[in-house]
């Protein structure tokens, strides 16, 4: 067993924050570390010690290995949980960390290593019988053969970049014709994204949903699965809504998938929280993807239907504790959904929104969880991802998780910024979402900035209203007075507008 009686959390933000309330709640001093943008930050100010390791940039400040590690041996934190982004994936920082005879929260650097390259992450996969998409297992170095490869396994194809990830390094290919073009463009981009230019080919499924599962894995060889989230409303491969579990998944697929993503982590003997992708297919078949060996943005949600709290897990993993509970101890209660507020813009193609916090109220109430890291009067910082917080909902169903997601993004009161709240209430809203009939596609298929700028203009000119009745002292109206208003100017807008 190891003694942690101080963690120093090597991130910012709302994780930060996050990480240090679940082990303050354990009674574990914990160490923030910042750069000179985040020297007001609440990360920093909710900690029990503070270190500044350098200028604003990330390559200078939370990306310096050394400054952390160095900090680590000033406040003598036994511990550091690098929360996700940064150097969370990092094996050579993980090998720097045990050099140093500190503890990574985190799985072991041979995991990292395997898990970090998809092809590697296959072969691993492979000593299971896990469900892959058709195509190749091996890097390309025979263009003919790949080709070949290629015509057998159908068009469209994708070509994947071992080294990439989240979306990085994808290339689809519609027919053999352009097969040699787009495998030497894929080469080459690969070769200078992540100076590696390995690359393979899978079929390319063409509507998939995007379920990923949460594992858990001790030091003693206990690894248990946290059911799935699914993941299928993004943006060019940026998650923005994820719920748990999936609208779609029967009780028979998910403990499928379940044994195969604990297999896949047993596969690198993995420790820690770690997430295991998936893609299903129209036919609810799923193929294994890759496995992220950090805990992922979107963990909350698995948290609200399992009541775990996965950071305390993670802890108790790191001292050397044994899982206190069996797969069959764990259940599904009720249903959450998440939306990451983004400080960008939706009407103007989502490009980042910088600014200062004029008004900042979070919603509150029952089923409601905001984890952020700002408050109101701060700035945005431009360094950084624009993600300003999360909002969780949770209910005894999805019907109720979503009631509660569109009641607290209209209680969220932010100006001074614009944010994805608009889009997360036009989600929430579409049939397609709230049917669960939707799929990858889904923001590329029924989203436009046209879809907010209505709802944006009847709230402009409702909030006129509002404001010309309760101008008029005089004219005392009721709720019910207002309501008759404004739904007299929703079905006579055509004349105002
Ligand atoms: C795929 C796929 C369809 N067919 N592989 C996206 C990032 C990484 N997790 C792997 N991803 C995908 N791999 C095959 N063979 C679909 C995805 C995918 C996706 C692809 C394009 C646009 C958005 C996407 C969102 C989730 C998954």
């Amino acid at each position: 067993m190891a003694q942690i009686s101080k963690i120093l959390i090597a991130n910012r933000g709302e994780i930060a924050l996050r990480i240090m309330r679940s082990a303050r709640e354990m009674n574990i001093k914990t160490v923030a570390v910042f750069s000179e943008a985040d020297r007001s930050a609440l990360h920093v100010r909710y900690a029990d010690e503070a270190i500044c390791i350098g200028p604003a940039p990330s390559n200078q400040s939370y990306l310096k290995s050394d400054k952390i590690i160095e900090a680590c041996k000033l406040t003598g934190a036994q511990a550091i949980h690098p929360g996700y982004g940064f150097l969370s994936e990092n094996a050579a920082f993980a090998k720097e960390v045990a050099a140093a005879g500190l503890i990574l929260i985190g799985p072991t650097p041979e995991a990292m290593e395997i898990m970090g390259n998809k092809l590697s992450a296959k072969a691993a996969a492979l000593t299971y019988n896990i469900p892959m998409v058709p195509g190749t297992e091996e890097a390309i170095t025979d263009i003919n053969e790949a080709k070949e490869r290629a015509v057998e396994v159908g068009f469209p194809i994708l070509i994947k970049a071992a080294a990439g990830g989240g979306g990085k390094g994808m290339r689809i290919v519609e027919n053999v014709a352009d097969f040699e073009e787009q495998m030497h463009l894929a080469v080459s981009e690969a070769t200078s994204a992540f100076g590696d230019g390995s690359v393979f080919i899978e079929r390319y499924v063409t509507s998939p949903r995007h379920i990923e599962i949460q594992v858990l894995g001790d030091t003693h060889g206990n690894i248990v699965h946290l059911f799935e989230r699914e993941c299928s409303v993004q943006r060019r491969h940026q998650k923005v809504i994820e719920e748990a579990p999936s609208s779609v998944l029967t009780e028979e697929i998910r403990q499928a998938m379940g044994k195969c993503a604990v297999d896949v982590a047993r596969s690198v003997n993995y420790v820690g929280a770690g997430t295991v992708e998936f893609i299903l297919d129209e036919n609810l078949d799923f193929f294994f993807l890759e496995m992220n060996t950090r805990l992922q943005v979107e963990h909350p949600v698995t948290e609200m239907i399992t009541g775990l709290d996965l950071v305390k897990e993670q802890i108790k993993i790191a001292r050397g504790e044994i899982l206190s509970f069996k797969q069959e101890d764990l259940k599904i209660s009720g249903h959450a959904m998440e939306l990451r507020v983004y400080a960008e813009d939706p009407l103007n193609n989502f490009l980042p929104d910088i600014g200062t916090l004029q008004t900042y109220i979070t919603p509150k109430g029952n089923g409601v969880r905001v984890d952020d890291g700002f408050e109101e009067g701060m700035e945005i910082p431009i360094y950084y991802d624009p993600m300003i917080a999360k909002l969780i909902t949770y209910g005894a169903n999805r019907e109720e998780a979503i009631e509660r997601m569109i009641r607290a993004i209209d209680e969220y009161d932010i100006t001074g910024i614009q944010t994805t709240l608009s889009f997360g209430k036009f989600v929430m809203q579409h049939e397609a979402f709230t049917s669960g009939n939707f799929d990858t596609h889904f923001v590329g298929k029924y989203f436009n900035a046209d879809s907010l700028k209505n709802e944006n203009e009847e709230e402009a000119m409702l909030a006129a209203l509002t404001a010309v009745l309760a101008f008029k002292k005089e004219d005392k109206i009721s709720t019910a007075q207002n309501n008759e208003i404004a739904n007299n100017w929703r079905k006579n807008r055509k004349k105002y507008s």
